[in-house]
C-alpha cells in the first residue's frame, strides 16, 4: 500500500498542472494537517491533492501538529478551512480539543473546519 501511494503522488506530480488548468481563480484557502500524535499521511495528502486540483489554496502542515500550532496558522493565514486528519482512536480527541482551542481564541467563526471520522474505529 506505501508503494502505490507513493507511485499515487508520482503521477499526481505529472497530472497536478493539467488538473490546475481549469481553475485560475482560488475556490478557498485550505489549512490541513495530522493532528497531534498521529503519523498517518498518505489519506490527508490525497485530499489535499484533490482540493488542489479542485482549486484551492492549500498549506499542508504535515504530521503530528499540535492544537497550538493550528491556532497560530488559523490567526496567520486566515484559511476558509481548517481539515484535520487523524487516522488512530488515541488521537482523535485532539480534532475536539483543535475546536475547543478556535472556540476559545475566538476563531471558531471565522474557519470551517472538516474532521474525519477515525476509520480504525471498528476495527
Ligand atoms: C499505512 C498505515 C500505517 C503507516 C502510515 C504511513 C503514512 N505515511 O501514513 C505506518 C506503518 C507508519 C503506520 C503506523 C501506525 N499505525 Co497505522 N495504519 C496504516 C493502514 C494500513 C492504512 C492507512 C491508510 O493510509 N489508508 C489509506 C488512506 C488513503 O485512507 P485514509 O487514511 O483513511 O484516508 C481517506 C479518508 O479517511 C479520508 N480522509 C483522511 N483524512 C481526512 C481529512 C479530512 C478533513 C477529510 C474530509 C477526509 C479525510 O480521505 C482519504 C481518502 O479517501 C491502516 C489500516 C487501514 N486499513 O486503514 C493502519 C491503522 C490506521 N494503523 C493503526 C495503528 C495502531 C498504527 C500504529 C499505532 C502501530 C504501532 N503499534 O506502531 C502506528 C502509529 C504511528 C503514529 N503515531 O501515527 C491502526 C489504528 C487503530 C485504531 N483504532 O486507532 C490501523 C487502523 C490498523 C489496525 N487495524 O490496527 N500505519
Amino acid at each position: 500500500m506505501l508503494i502505490s501511494a507513493r507511485a499515487k503522488q508520482d503521477g499526481m506530480a505529472l497530472l497536478k498542472p493539467h488538473l490546475q488548468q481549469g481553475n485560475a481563480q482560488s475556490s478557498g484557502k485550505v489549512v490541513i494537517g495530522t493532528i497531534k500524535g498521529d503519523l498517518h499521511n498518505i489519506g490527508k495528502n490525497l485530499v489535499a491533492l484533490m482540493l488542489e486540483g479542485a482549486g484551492y489554496e492549500i498549506k499542508d502542515l504535515g504530521t503530528d501538529i499540535s492544537s497550538e500550532t493550528f491556532i497560530v496558522v488559523i490567526k496567520s493565514d486566515k484559511p476558509d478551512i481548517l481539515a484535520l486528519s487523524a487516522l488512530l482512536t488515541t488521537t482523535t480527541p485532539s480534532m475536539k480539543q483543535t475546536i475547543e482551542a478556535a472556540k476559545e481564541a475566538g476563531l471558531r467563526d471565522q474557519v470551517k473546519i472538516w474532521v474525519i471520522r477515525c476509520p480504525g474505529r471498528n476495527s
